[in-house]
């Protein structure tokens, strides 16, 4: 069989599909089959593949073309577009890019493209940009991601490394045979397991859980969602205010130590600095001790329950998990360092079942036994800028270029840029404070982005570049964090005058004479391939044999196999912290760093700490409400937000948001109503959902709405609008959209309809 004779495939981050077409047009995604979860998300491709929202050609706004680079920047968003042909499009593109290295520099480029643009290990937009601007001399990159910025600077200092930690998570197996109680602080919500990076071949989060619960590990739901944990595992549900978690682990920590329930000798063999932090619980350092009670005020759980719950982990065989939205915080660092520290006095840290695991709520891969294949992936060269943001800094960037700023120990600069390039991320979703990016935006001279749908970022884009979709081009979804290796088909032809991102950038590489240092006279084919046949010599030095790119093809798909041995975070630190030590200076957990004590940063100090957030309940006005935006259900950021399935959660054209009963109650509001949801950074519309699975004070809606702009207001419900735009810490200077306060209030105008 060829991949012509057998039913097509194809790989998302949200899961492998088998893809049906009719007369060249694509007419549905079905689940593979070997997948016993899979998420409805897929479908919701089929119907925006072409239409309205489409990019079918290349496009210059009007009056770019007509002015030059530099024309009325503030008209982004709201100015025409000028179709033009591709050999116009890379002649613009060619000059503009020349211009302003030869007058600016590379580093006036930025092009962080951050995103997750889909799944594909050749058709990575973003490989392919850096790529081809590392063969022009480089641009100015961004550090870190939304996701976990402050866990990725911060824990490194603390355990060595944050992502070999999330490479190496505690398995479901572990837990279900190791495990008595897990503690979950923000939840193991199912929304969220739909997704892994890079795809995934079977949705294994939901059977995960299940099996502990069936196993008898008891849940513990720290949310101020109740629907972060399925029913089914019976979680106790400790409602807590948003952003004190770090206030509920040091009083947790505290009743270990004051009840004598902590593990000396673990903290003495692995540990340093539990002396100075035990000094710190107990208000030696700043007279007050991190009691239950102190606690109890600012988390509003009560002390009995704080007190009992520290018991309960000290005598059970527990797993501390917390989810990545606890970094996406003012203060984010410190929720994940308590949670170190706590999981350290329990002493548990490095055996089955238990400890720590950071990211259970995140994606369907946390959690799976994994054979630790290095796949090859597209080569983006060397940049020799070294200039660089960390990435939520972006408009920081934009409105000042020469500030200072300071991450990690270090005082840097901002670049002057000139050049904006995005290819395979959405800024307009994943910014906070969208109207002040937005005016910063105005600022570049030239913004290009390759996008294949008229979202927000293509509409505030200079020069627009059509690119296709997985379904339009073949290509292959390799990842170690999935058994699953499959193959991508090129289902339907592309669409309009749509091209692959490596096949815009050649064009543009063949106009500027540097073409074969773009393809190294590969075809997209043989790079596949050479792909593929790199990986397989990996693998076999991991004894993994892979089959041939024929019988690969042939097939569509391939599992490897994984270890027996359920994988076990820091089990071999435990065993023998001698010969294994972390990478740390002490080469043990760091419970205080000395290092981050030395950048005296007043917002990050030497050891876990209760800092209160710049905005929260505990300082709000009497009608403010704490807005969590977490992750949508029905797809992946702002992904096919246009699609069918995102469409059918929101009848009324407006973001659903959820609300306690007696929050509506007061301020005479009733479901399903359109409200106005705002504070003095901007507004959104949403549609009213009352519910009491949801904490009262807190209100909840989903990122992922493309913005539609009035002014100051987004008519389809992006919360960006409403968020805070600032760095955790000077640490790492991460995003903090969950801090943010807002007030809510009915709207008497009618929404006006908007297009999709
Ligand atoms: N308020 C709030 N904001 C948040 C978060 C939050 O919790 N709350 N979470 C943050 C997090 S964790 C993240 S990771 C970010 C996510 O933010 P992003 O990753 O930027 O969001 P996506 O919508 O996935 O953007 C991907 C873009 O790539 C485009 N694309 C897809 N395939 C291709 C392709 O082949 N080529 C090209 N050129 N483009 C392609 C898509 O159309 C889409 O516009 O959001 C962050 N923002
Ligand atoms: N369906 C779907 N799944 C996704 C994504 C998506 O867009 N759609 N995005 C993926 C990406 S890029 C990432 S980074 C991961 C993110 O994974 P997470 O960060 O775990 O996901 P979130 O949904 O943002 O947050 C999880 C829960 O944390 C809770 N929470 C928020 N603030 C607090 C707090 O202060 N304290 C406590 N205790 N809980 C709090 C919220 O109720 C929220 O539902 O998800 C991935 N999975
Ligand atoms: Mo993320």
């Amino acid at each position: 069989m060829t991949s012509s004779e057998r039913d097509l495939l194809t790989a998302t981050h949200w899961g492998t599909y088998r893809v049906d077409v009719e007369n060249g047009r694509v007419t549905n995604l079905r689940g593979f089959e070997h997948d016993p979860d899979p998420s409805p998300i897929g479908p919701g491709i089929v119907d925006v593949l072409d239409g309205p929202t489409r990019i079918t050609a290349p496009m210059v706004r009007k009056s770019w073309l007509e002015g030059g680079p530099g024309t009325a920047g503030d008209k982004r968003g709201s100015d025409a577009f000028v179709e033009v042909s591709w050999a116009e499009a890379n002649r613009l593109v060619a000059a503009e890019l020349t211009r302003v290295r030869s007058t600016h520099g590379n580093r006036a480029i930025y092009a962080g493209s951050y995103g997750w643009a889909s799944a594909g290990r050749f058709h990575h937009a973003q490989s392919q940009l850096k790529r081809f601007l590392n063969c022009i001399g480089g641009y100015t990159g961004s550090k870190n991601t939304y996701s976990f910025a402050a866990a990725e600077v911060l824990v490194p200092h603390v355990l060595g490394t944050f992502r070999g930690h999330l490479d190496t998570t505690t398995s479901w197996e572990s837990i279900a045979s190791d495990c008595d109680l897990f503690v979950a602080f923000g939840g193991v919500p199912l929304k969220n397991g739909q997704i892994s990076q890079g795809g995934t071949g079977a949705h294994v989060q939901k059977g995960g859980l299940l099996a502990a619960h069936k196993a008898g590990v008891k849940f513990v739901n720290i949310s101020p969602l109740r629907a972060d944990l399925l029913d089914r595992v019976n979680a106790d549900w400790l409602p807590i205010r948003p952003n004190t978690d770090v206030a509920l682990m040091l009083s947790l920590a505290h009743v270990l130590l004051n009840e004598d329930l902590h593990d000396q000798a673990f903290l003495d063999r692995y540990t340093v600095g539990f002396a100075r932090f035990a000094d710190y619980l107990l208000g030696k350092t700043d007279g007050i001790p991190k009691s239950p009670e102190w606690a109890a005020d600012i988390c509003e759980i009560p002390a009995d329950t704080i007190r009992d719950l520290a018991r309960r982990m000290a005598r059970s065989r527990t797993m501390i998990s917390t989810a990545w939205a606890l970094t996406r915080q003012d203060h984010g660092e410190q929720p994940f360092w308590a949670a170190i520290a706590l999981a350290a006095m329990l002493g548990q840290i490095g055996l089955p079942g238990t400890g720590l695991g950071f990211g259970y709520s995140a994606m369907n891969n946390t959690g799976l036994n994994r054979t630790p294949i290095h796949y090859a992936s597209f080569p983006q060269g060397h940049n020799p800028v070294p200039d660089f943001i960390p990435v939520a800094r972006v408009t920081d960037m934009l409105e000042t270029p020469g500030g200072k700023f300071d991450y990690d120990g270090a005082s840097y600069k901002y670049p002057d840029i000139r050049l904006v390039w995005w290819a395979g991320g959405n800024p307009f979703h994943h910014h906070q404070d969208l109207n002040r990016m937005r005016r910063a935006w105005a600022k570049p001279e030239t913004i290009i982005a390759n996008e294949w749908c008229w979202n927000a970022l293509a509409k505030h884009a200079d020069i627009v570049l059509p690119c296709t979709t997985p379904l339009e081009r073949s290509d292959i979804a390799l990842t170690p964090k999935d058994p699953y290796q499959v193959v991508m088909d090129r289902a339907i032809e592309p669409v309009g005058q749509a091209r692959d991102d490596h096949e815009i950038l050649r064009g543009i590489a063949a106009e500027m004479g540097v073409e074969e240092a773009f393809t190294e006279g590969r075809s997209p084919q043989d790079w596949q391939r050479w792909i593929w046949e790199v990986s397989r010599q990996q693998a076999a030095g991991q004894r993994v044999e892979l089959p041939g790119w024929e019988s690969l093809q042939r097939d569509g798909w391939v599992k490897v196999p994984v270890p027996d041995k359920p994988t076990v975070m820091l089990d071999a630190f435990r065993t023998d912290p001698e010969a294994n030590p972390l990478a740390t200076p002490s080469g043990r957990i760091e419970i205080f760093s000395q290092t981050i004590a030395d950048f005296g940063y007043d917002d990050c100090p030497g050891h876990p700490a209760w800092m209160e957030p710049t905005e929260w309940l505990g300082a709000a006005a009497p009608d403010d409400l704490h807005m969590i935006s977490n992750q949508p259900r029905n797809k992946l950021h702002s992904q096919l937000d246009h699609g069918a399935v995102s469409q059918a959660d929101r009848p009324k054209g407006v973001e659903p948001m959820t609300m306690h009963p007696r929050d509506a109650a007061v301020r005479g509001l009733i479901e399903g109503q359109i409200v106005k949801i705002h504070n003095t950074r901007g507004a959104c519309l949403a549609e009213l959902r009352i519910s009491d699975m949801i904490r009262p004070g807190v209100i909840q809606i989903a990122t992922g709405a493309w913005l539609y702009s009035d002014g100051d207001l987004c008519r389809r419900g992006n919360p960006n609008v409403l968020t805070r735009d600032k760095g955790t810490s000077r640490l790492a200077q991460g995003p903090v959209a969950h801090s943010c306060l807002v007030k809510v209030e009915t709207i008497v105008s009618k929404v006006p309809q908007q297009k999709r």
